[in-house]
């Protein structure tokens, strides 16, 4: 699926900076996923008690009476082909074998919508992994794939990650059991110019090693569709960080 990327160069990118940006989906596949999930209902804020179709995001707002900052499709995006062949791609697995070692394993596939909202709480940002700087603990080492389904601009809620932090850990963010870091703390430590936010067409995918600081932001404008492919090492664990069911 991705012509042209070679895995050594992505991988020492992830050893060196804990992100490689460059993974390029072919048209028809992305445009297969945002028009399945167009006419599939999601789960906003991870609870299944809330179903809605995201083309229906503000009444369903209305009728839930509370802020949707997220639509996830959990086990539902299984019923799409061509996100069953960007999970089973080979070079994906190559990529996270090499850089994690031969028990790389499959462990999330997820494909989400990050909506604007205006008056979210902390906590939902915090369940959405929205506006705080944040590295993940839900496996001793871990590789994420991320793709952007439809463009992501500066108002669409980019991903950030803090290009250098998976291998440079301050002690008072070793220590910390604090799940949310603002920008100012963080970027104090590895400097404003490490910040990368991460734009780009539908299609762009990117891969980064999510011990080094990263956040989705939440989007100003337009709705933002983002699917992730994530490895790890250890055996799927019934309920991850993100609460979505393990898919093999
Ligand atoms: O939505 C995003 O861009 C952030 C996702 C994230 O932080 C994560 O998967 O750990």
């Amino acid at each position: 699926m991705f012509v042209g990327v070679n895995r050594q160069d992505v991988v020492d990118a992830l050893r060196s900076d804990g992100l490689f940006s460059g993974l390029v989906l072919p048209k028809f596949i992305h445009e297969e996923i945002a028009a399945f999930v167009r006419c599939t209902p999601c789960f906003g804020n991870f609870d299944r008690r809330f179903e809605f179709m995201p083309t229906e995001h503000a009444q369903a707002e209305a009728r839930f009476g509370r802020p949707l900052l997220s639509g996830h499709y959990f086990e539902r995006i299984l019923g799409c082909k061509a996100a069953i062949a960007i999970q089973n791609d080979p070079l994906l697995i190559d990529i996270a074998a090499h850089y994690l070692g031969g028990q790389a394993k499959l462990i999330t596939t997820r494909v989400w919508w990050s909506f604007p909202t205006s008056q979210a709480s902390d906590a939902d940002k915090n369940l959405a992994s929205l506006g705080k700087y944040h590295f993940d603990l839900d496996d001793w080492r871990m590789l994420k794939f991320f793709f952007y389904l439809l463009p992501v601009d500066e108002g669409t809620g980019p991903h950030v990650y803090v290009r250098g932090s998976h291998k440079r850990r301050a002690l008072k963010h070793q220590l910390t059991l604090l799940v949310g870091h603002p920008a100012e703390e963080v970027l104090g430590v590895y400097g404003e110019q490490s910040a990368v936010t991460l734009t780009g067409e539908a299609g762009l995918g990117f891969v980064e090693d999510p011990f080094g600081f990263h956040m989705g932001t939440v989007p100003a404008r337009n709705p933002r569709l983002m699917m992730e492919i994530g490895f790890g090492v250890s055996p799927p664990s019934r309920r991850r960080f993100h609460g979505e069911p393990v898919i093999r």
